[in-house]
C-alpha cells in the first residue's frame, strides 16, 4: 500500500502525522484532495456529516458559556502557546500549505509567519479589551461601556490563504472570550486539520480548555450554509468571492447575526510622473505575479501616467517574459501553478474577453515545467495592454492578469481607480506629496486599504484589514477590528442618593 504512495503523497502524510493529524482524517474519507504543484491526489479526507456539524455547533455554544468566564489575559494564554506551537512547526506547515495551494516556499511560511504574529497581537490585545468612560448629564452618575464575549463565531475561509485567515478570526475571537467553528474551503483541508492538531497541542498545555472551544468542519458548501443559518452561531466571519458574500449576507441580516465579509478586490495601482521606477517595478511585480495572482489582495490594475507608459511597459514585459514559473517548493520560482483546472479556464476566458475588447497581451499562456500535467495549470502571468476599463477589467479574475491604462490628468486616474465595483486595495507611486496626500484622502482612493510607494499585496497584521463596496465591508486582524468579536454594554451607574432623570425629564410618584 505504502510502496503505491507518490512521493509527494508520502511527504503530505509524515508531514500530517508529525504535525499530529491522525491517519484516519487523510487517508479513507470521500474528500479527494489534489495538490496544484502536479494535480496528482495526496489525500482522502472524511467530511463531517450533518450530525456532526449539530454536535459541534452544541459543544461550541457550551464551550462559550464557559470559556466567557475566564480572565481575558488568560484567555490570551491559550493563544499565546498556539503561538509558540506554530513557530516550532514553522517549516513543517508552510511546507504544506506550500503542497496544498501551490504557493512558494517563502509564500507557505510567510502565511505561517502571519498566523504566529496574529497570536501574539492577540496574546498582548488579551490584557487591553478597553472600553471608555463617558461623562454624564447628571450629578453623581458616571456612564462607561463594557466590551462582553459575543458568542460563536464562524470562520468560513478560501483556499489561498488557507490558514492565516482563520487564525486572524480564530486569535480575536478566542481572546474576546468566544469559541470558533472553522469551515475552510474544501480545497485546502490538509492545512486546516494540521492547524486544529496545533490548537489542540496548545489546548492540552494550557488544560482545562472546554471540550468544543475550537472546531472544524470539513466539506462543501453546505456546512458553510449550516454556519450561516444556525441560531447557535453569532456572528460568521467569511472570506471569498463577491458571488458567495451576496448569497451569505441577507441570511445573516435576516436572523441580525454579525456578518464580516471579505470578498473579492480588484486592486488598483496609480504611477505618477515622479515615481521611483525601480521601486515601483519590484512592488509591481510582487503584488501583480506573486501567489500567482491568486490574493485578494493582487495588483490587477495599474493606471500609468502617458509620459511614463512606454518606459514602465517595457520594463514590466521584461520581467513578464524573464520571471521564473514552475514547482513552488525550488528555490527560484517566484510563480507557482493556479490552483486547479477551473481557475485557468475562467483566466482564458477574460483573456479571451480582453482581446475581444481590443487588448494587446503579453503572457497568459500556459507553460509545461517538468511539473506539468493534465491536473497541473501553470500560466505565464498576462500583461494586458488596454484602452478603456471594459467590462472584463471591472471583473475580478483570481488569476495572475494585469490590465495596464494609461492616464494623461490625475483626476482622470483618480477617477479610473475607484470607477469598479470592488473596493479592497490600492496604491499610489508618487514622489509628489500632493498627488500622495490626495490620493489618502477622502477624496482619494475609496479603499478599505491605501498604501504609498508599496504594492497592494502582504498587508501587515496590525492594520485592520479589508475593503469597501462589493468587498464587503468587514474588516479583520489588527486596530480595532476586536470589537466586532464582542458585545458592547453602555453602563449608567448613579453613585448619589438622587434619581434625576436624563433630558431633565420630571416624572414625580
Ligand atoms: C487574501 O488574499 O485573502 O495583504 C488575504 C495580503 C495578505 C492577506 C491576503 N496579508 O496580501
Amino acid at each position: 500500500m505504502t510502496s503505491n504512495k507518490s512521493s509527494l503523497e508520502q511527504e503530505v502524510h509524515r508531514l500530517l502525522k508529525n504535525l499530529g493529524v491522525p491517519a484516519t482524517a487523510y487517508t479513507h474519507g470521500e474528500l479527494i484532495v489534489r495538490t496544484p504543484i502536479t494535480g496528482e491526489v495526496i489525500a482522502r479526507v472524511a467530511k463531517t456529516d450533518a450530525t456532526a456539524v449539530n454536535d459541534a455547533l452544541t459543544a461550541a455554544r457550551n464551550a462559550f458559556v464557559a470559556w466567557r468566564s475566564v480572565p481575558a489575559p488568560k484567555r490570551g494564554d491559550l493563544v499565546r502557546l498556539l503561538g509558540e506551537e506554530l513557530r516550532s512547526e514553522l517549516p513543517a506547515l508552510g511546507r504544506l500549505v506550500t503542497i496544498e495551494t501551490g504557493k512558494i516556499l517563502s509564500e507557505g511560511l510567510g502565511e505561517v509567519q502571519e498566523m504566529i504574529d496574529i497570536c501574539a497581537f492577540a496574546a498582548g490585545l488579551s490584557r487591553q479589551l478597553t472600553g471608555l468612560t463617558i461623562t454624564s448629564e447628571r450629578a453623581n452618575h458616571r456612564m462607561m461601556e463594557t466590551w462582553h464575549p459575543l458568542g460563536v463565531v464562524g470562520v468560513i475561509s478560501a483556499f489561498n490563504f488557507p490558514v492565516a485567515v482563520w487564525s486572524w478570526n480564530a486569535a480575536l475571537a478566542l481572546v474576546c472570550g468566544n469559541a470558533v467553528v472553522w469551515k475552510p474551503s474544501e480545497k485546502t483541508p490538509l492545512t486546516a486539520l494540521a492547524t486544529q492538531a496545533l490548537f489542540e497541542r496548545a489546548a492540552a498545555k494550557f488544560g482545562g480548555v472546554p471540550a468544543g472551544l475550537s472546531t472544524l468542519l470539513v466539506g462543501d458548501g453546505g456546512l458553510g450554509q449550516m454556519l450561516v443559518d444556525s441560531p447557535s452561531v453569532s456572528l460568521v466571519s467569511a472570506t471569498g468571492s463577491t458571488a458567495m458574500g451576496r448569497a451569505v449576507a441577507p441570511r445573516l441580516a435576516g436572523r441580525f447575526a454579525r456578518a464580516i465579509l471579505e470578498l473579492g478586490g480588484n486592486n488598483a495601482a496609480i504611477v505618477c510622473p515622479s515615481a521611483d521606477l525601480d521601486l515601483a517595478l519590484r512592488a509591481i511585480a510582487f503584488s501583480a505575479m506573486g501567489t500567482a495572482g491568486q490574493r485578494c489582495t493582487t495588483l490587477r490594475r495599474l493606471i500609468v501616467h502617458d509620459t511614463i507608459y512606454d518606459n514602465l511597459v517595457a520594463r514590466l514585459k521584461k520581467v513578464y517574459h524573464s520571471v521564473v514559473i514552475g514547482d513552488p517548493r525550488k528555490t527560484g520560482t517566484l510563480v507557482g501553478p493556479l490552483i486547479d483546472a477551473r481557475a485557468f479556464e475562467a483566466m482564458q476566458r477574460a483573456l479571451v474577453e480582453a482581446r475581444m475588447a481590443g487588448a494587446a497581451i503579453t503572457g497568459g499562456e500556459r507553460v509545461a515545467p517538468d511539473v506539468s500535467s493534465d491536473e497541473a495549470f501553470y500560466v505565464r502571468p498576462a500583461l494586458v495592454e488596454i484602452g478603456s476599463q471594459a467590462e472584463i477589467v471591472r471583473r475580478e479574475t483570481f488569476a495572475p492578469i494585469l490590465y495596464v491604462l494609461k492616464y494623461r490628468d490625475f483626476e482622470e486616474a483618480l477617477h479610473l481607480h475607484n470607477d469598479v465595483p470592488q473596493g479592497l486595495s490600492s496604491s499610489i507611486f508618487t514622489l509628489n506629496m500632493r498627488e500622495a496626500e490626495r490620493f489618502l484622502s477622502a477624496s482619494g482612493s475609496d479603499c478599505g486599504i491605501a498604501n504609498v510607494n508599496i504594492g497592494t499585496s502582504g498587508a501587515e497584521i496590525g492594520g485592520a484589514f479589508g475593503g469597501e463596496k462589493d468587498t464587503g465591508g468587514g474588516r479583520e486582524s489588527g486596530s480595532d477590528a476586536w470589537k466586532q468579536y464582542m458585545r458592547r454594554a453602555t453602563n449608567t451607574i448613579n453613585y448619589g442618593t438622587d434619581l434625576p432623570l436624563a433630558q431633565g425629564v420630571s416624572f414625580e410618584i
